[in-house]
């Protein structure tokens, strides 16, 4: 543990590369946007681990934009431990996974709270843990929350979901039931995925991982596996109404897409309805995905990344029919976890656009999205030198920002 976690810099004010002042924009549109892209090169001048070519011009290192409007990132707390996933409370307060197992309530000028307790046991190694986190519609009624988690089982681990109800005094969960299971269990400790959101019908789509291992890799191709899968569940944890592979005896009914390695974010686009994923590549093969029902986005016969030994994946192939392109891809990687779109106020240029959590790449990317291609990329709080792990937006319009080291940032403007 690093003991700059003990050193509470609540209310500090991080000034950050903010240019001119505000935006006269009034709004921007669904799939337009005033952004200026001309003229600018990538973000991205490292050199490339492949000299694999996009299939379309602007899948990768498109054109770099700057926000206009002034903003800012205030670390609000630095009393966090390992934070993995945050979602908003009815009332504005954000709920916070911790990777360990523990979840804490903070509010917006920065008070955590104790741990919650009443929580299962997880499989913390590695990459597993306490994971992603939403609430239910209804909780203001219910007080139901819904949770993935790492955990260990006779033959291996899996990724679990489970749900439970916050006391209303919010120190405890009681009620707690495991709804959903990946299978098979794989003794590895990586690639658990993890994330989880309510969809518009009041089911739960869920994330998973291929679980890294060269064996468990072609799971993410096996309809009979949970493994490298979106899932669609509901509340129950049982197949939800409406998904592509129902009916099918030789599917899993829960699978809504398949082919992905190890998917850490999931978000809704605010104007179009759909799903959007980000997951993790290999070496130099980080992508950005719109997800839609049934389609197999690829991994691992299709890949713009290549082995950490520096091998090909596979036949080392990037495109193939009947296998979904990415939208965006990144090479070398960022390591992009948890993601949202804007659709605030506080920020009008900033509506509609992608915000992505980025471990490696110690950075908040921003994407400007229109026609469901990535016209521009900006890099945010990349002089904090922190390994960004979630970002979702609060009821106040702001973005709110978790890192591995502990912190939690507002970013919004100034
Ligand atoms: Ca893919």
């Amino acid at each position: 543990m690093k003991t700059l976690l003990n050193f509470v810099v609540a209310g500090t004010v991080i000034a950050l590369s903010a240019c001119g002042s505000s935006t006269n924009e009034k709004t921007a549109d669904a799939q337009a946007s005033a952004t200026d892209t001309s003229g600018k090169g990538p973000v991205e001048s490292k050199k490339a681990n492949s000299d694999y070519k996009p299939a379309f011009a602007g899948q990768t290192r498109i054109a770099g934009v700057k926000s206009k409007t002034a903003y800012e990132g205030k670390v609000l707390t630095e009393a966090l431990k390992f934070p993995w996933g945050i979602t908003s409370l009815p009332d504005g307060r954000l709920l916070i996974t911790e990777k360990l197992g523990t979840i804490r309530i903070a509010s917006t000028d920065g008070k955590v709270s104790d741990p919650v307790t009443g929580l299962p046991k997880v499989n913390a190694a590695g990459q597993g843990g306490l994971l992603g986190i939403t609430i239910d519609p209804a909780f203001d009624k219910n007080r139901m929350i819904y949770f993935v988690f790492s955990e260990a089982r006779p033959d291996g681990n899996n990724t679990a979901v489970a749900k439970a109800k916050l006391s209303v005094e919010e120190n405890t969960v009681t009620d707690v039931s495991v709804i959903w299971r990946a299978i098979p269990a794989h003794k590895s400790t990586l690639h658990y995925g993890g994330r989880i959101l309510f969809d518009k019908t009041g089911n739960l789509v869920v994330s998973t991982g291929e679980r890294s291992d060269l064996s468990s890799r072609p799971l993410a191709q096996d309809l009979k596996s949970g493994l490298g899968k979106v899932v669609r569940i509901t509340t129950d944890g049982k197949p939800a109404a409406g998904n592509p592979f129902a009916g099918n005896a030789d599917a899993l009914p829960e699978i809504y897409s398949y082919g992905h390695r190890n998917v850490q974010g999931l978000a809704w686009h605010p104007v179009t309805g759909d799903l959007w994923e980000a997951e993790f590549g290999p070496r130099g093969g980080d992508e950005i995905n719109r997800v839609q029902a049934g389609k197999n986005y690829g991994w691992p016969t299709i890949t713009y990344g290549i082995e950490y030994s520096g091998d090909k994946v596979g036949a080392a192939i990037q495109q193939k029919d009947g296998l979904e392109q990415p939208v965006y891809y990144w090479d070398p990687v960022i390591s992009p976890s948890g993601m949202t779109f804007y659709s605030g106020d506080l920020i009008p240029e900033w509506k509609n656009n992608l915000f992505i959590a980025a471990l490696s790449g110690s950075h908040v990317a921003r994407l400007v999205i229109e026609n469901n291609k990535v016209v521009g990329e900006e890099r945010l709080l990349s002089g904090e030198g922190q390994r960004f792990r979630d970002i979702t937006q609060g009821r106040d319009g702001a973005l709110y920002v978790i890192t591995e080291q502990g912190r939690l940032y507002r970013l919004a403007n100034k």
